[in-house]
């Protein structure tokens, strides 16, 4: 038949994902899973921080009884579930060759060669895909300070809080990133329609701190509690995602007015210097961290295992407590 009028079929998102070996096995089991996303391996940290990072965080969520599945995208393919060599390669991938996939770019990514890393907004339709309920990252990206107001305003605001809002998934951090304006994301994504907890504090925590000064929504005692709310949220069939928000050990927290002075440092010198759109996030952590001589690498790290320890309990415990 003469092809003018055919549709050609939809390429849907799940045609695209290879299934990691482990990944594909707990699935068919009914094994708790957790997401772990990878633009902080490849734009988040520098090497060999972000590979200390990704296997930390794999192995801190196979401790805590679930599978891991760090997700990146490879030479067409949206990988759910990296084996040690490709972490490797994507950890050591030559940075500007890799790409950042997020909702906007997820169709570029997959049509060129190479890595990119998938941030949490992409990260989360990987895992609704193949039907993973909690993830795991770092910080989320969230209302960019000054976005909404001043002279001109830059409308920065990531896609990872718009993806909370449409897509049905649990991620677990340690708060909107500290560069942001966190008050402005908490109650954007209240707006949007999207739970927001913390475990164990009355306040949202600050990333590089254990406070934002930002009060949470929600608080409850301890990861159970956690996800009995999740579980009620995601049977409800709201079509939204759910912030669980965990702050990092006090040990490698970094001080407050430290953090405070070199975001603020970053701040001004990211105008100075006209970063903008998707390298603005990555930019102002590489400078940040060259602000506190490292100290927020060591925070940002540990808070990153940490996230990935609470969102394997909070999987065992979806998985189980029904
Ligand atoms: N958490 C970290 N480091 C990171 C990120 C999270 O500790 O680099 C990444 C996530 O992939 C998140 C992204 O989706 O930063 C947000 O980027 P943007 O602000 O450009 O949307
Ligand atoms: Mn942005």
């Amino acid at each position: 038949m003469s092809g003018w009028l055919t549709l050609r079929d939809r390429q849907a998102l799940r045609d695209r994902i290879v299934l990691g070996e482990e990944v594909a096995d707990a699935l068919a089991g009914g094994r708790p899973i957790v997401a772990l996303e990878s633009t902080l391996i490849t734009h988040g940290l520098p090497y060999p921080d972000n590979l200390e990072v990704a296997t930390g965080a794999e192995s801190a969520v196979r401790k805590s009884g679930a599978v891991a599945a760090t997700v990146a995208i490879h030479n067409g393919e949206l990988l759910f579930g990296l084996g040690g060599d490709q972490l490797e390669e994507l950890a050591t991938a030559a940075a500007g060759t890799i790409a950042k996939a997020s909702r906007s770019t997820l169709a570029a990514a997959l049509s060129t060669s190479g890595w990119a890393g998938t941030t949490v907004s992409a990260t989360m339709m990987a895992a609704r895909a193949v039907g993973v309920q909690v993830f795991a990252t770092g910080g989320i990206g969230g209302v960019h300070r000054g976005s909404l107001g001043g002279p001109t305003p830059s409308f920065d605001i990531s896609s990872d809080v718009e993806e909370l809002a449409r897509t049905p998934v649990v991620v677990v951090c340690a708060g909107p990133k500290a560069i942001l304006d966190v008050r402005a994301t908490i109650e954007y994504l209240e707006t949007r329609g999207v739970p927001v907890l913390t475990i164990g504090s009355g306040e949202i925590p600050g990333f590089f701190t254990r406070s934002s000064g930002v009060a949470s929504p929600a608080t409850v005692p301890d990861v159970r509690a956690a996800a009995r709310l999740a579980r009620m949220h995601l049977d409800l069939g709201l079509d939204a995602g759910m912030l669980v928000c965990v702050p990092l050990p006090e040990a490698d927290a970094l001080a407050p007015e430290k953090a405070r002075d070199a975001i603020n440092r970053a701040l001004d010198d990211a105008e100075i210097h006209g970063v903008s759109g998707s390298a603005t996030t990555p930019w102002l952590l590489a400078r940040v961290a060259e602000l506190t001589g490292g100290d927020s690498i060591r925070a940002n790290k540990t808070l990153i295992v940490n996230n990935a320890r609470g969102a394997g309990e909070l999987a065992v415990a979806l998985a189980t407590d029904r």
